[in-house]
């Protein structure tokens, strides 16, 4: 199997700097030997530069670094399309959440190309389902699914040819959800499930569940996982820490998962800022989720290639 890794150092889109180092914090600790330890063929294709892009404008003052952020979905939108075609795996290092609005579009792309519907599975403390209008933060992290879906207009960023069908997407995690978010997810039928769903089902009932539609379709399925899934006792390197997130078990269980699936067609890893880290501890914890991702199984572990360095 083959893999690409594209780094996405875009930040404008969080509330806060730092997850421009996002992307060398996970080559630091050691994402391509972690899927090079799993048999995969690894291209890392470095960091992406920024191109600028044609003037946009909206009449919300609310949000944030519009024109930045705009200019970085177009710019990683032209290399998500070409890396679709070019590899059997992209992996999306970013870099903050808004890099879906590019990852989504062009993952969505793929599967209408090959005649397959496209599942997404969103692992994330925020379902990032705010509209231009209706943001209050005003940053753009919090929008891609909404972009993606096509559930309001999104001028500023590219068109959509094939918007990603709600119904198709299951979110696990929530636990900081916007009232017109809540209002989209019912009205969309996005699969949700918030923590108190976790606390009382486990992760792996809705996932076992969400897989199987994926592989009666035959479908294709991308993952975006957002750092703050975690609960921020084990993974302190996000902007906006939400207490009670996804246990160490219950992360690796849905890695585990995923990987046995063989259904996993895109990745992106969102929202690590190494400026808040200790240690390193959560871009190597990312890392070892990675490897779980991609087959490592419990009993390999003694031979984890991250085993012990730097945390504690
Ligand atoms: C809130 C907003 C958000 C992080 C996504 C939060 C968005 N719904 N924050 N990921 N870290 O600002 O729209
Ligand atoms: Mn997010
Ligand atoms: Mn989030
Ligand atoms: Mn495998």
């Amino acid at each position: 199997m083959q893999a690409q890794i594209i780094g996405a150092p875009i930040q404008s889109g969080a509330g806060q700097p730092g997850c421009i180092m996002g992307p060398d914090a996970l080559r630091t600790a050691g994402l391509v030997a972690a899927l090079e330890g799993q048999g995969v063929t690894v291209s890392d294709r470095g960091n992406l530069a920024l191109v600028e892009g044609p003037k946009v404008t909206h009449p919300n003052p609310v949000l944030k670094n519009l024109q930045h952020t705009a200019d970085w979905v177009r710019t990683l939108r032209g290399a998500a399309d070409k890396a679709m075609e070019e590899t059997d795996i992209p992996i999306f290092i970013g870099g903050d959440h808004s890099m879906a609005a590019a990852t989504l579009p062009a993952a969505a792309n793929r599967a209408a190309r090959a005649g397959k519907p496209l599942f997404v599975l969103w692992l994330d403390a925020h379902p990032d389902m705010n509209t231009l209008e209706s943001t209050v933060s005003g940053n753009l992290h919090g929008c891609p699914v909404a972009y993606a879906a096509n559930l309001a207009p999104f001028p500023v960023f590219p068109e959509v040819p094939n918007p990603v069908d709600p119904t198709r997407i299951t979110m696990l995690g929530l636990r900081s959800v916007d009232p017109p978010e809540a209002e989209a997810i019912h009205a969309t039928g996005v699969d949700a499930y918030d923590m108190r769903a976790i606390d009382e089902r486990g992760v792996a009932e809705p996932l076992r569940a969400f897989l199987e539609r994926v592989a009666a379709e035959d479908g294709h399925l991308h993952l975006s996982f957002d750092v703050d899934f975690l609960d921020p006792a084990i993974a302190p390197a996000v902007g906006t820490t939400v207490p009670g997130g996804a246990t160490f078990r219950e992360a690796h269980l849905i890695m585990e998962m995923v990987h046995d699936s063989g259904r996993l067609t895109s990745l992106d890893l969102v929202e690590l800022n190494p400026f808040l880290d200790d240690r390193g501890r959560t871009a190597l914890l990312v890392t070892d989720l990675v490897a779980s991702l991609f087959g490592r199984r419990v009993l390999d572990r003694p031979n984890r290639p991250n085993a012990g360095r730097l945390a504690a």
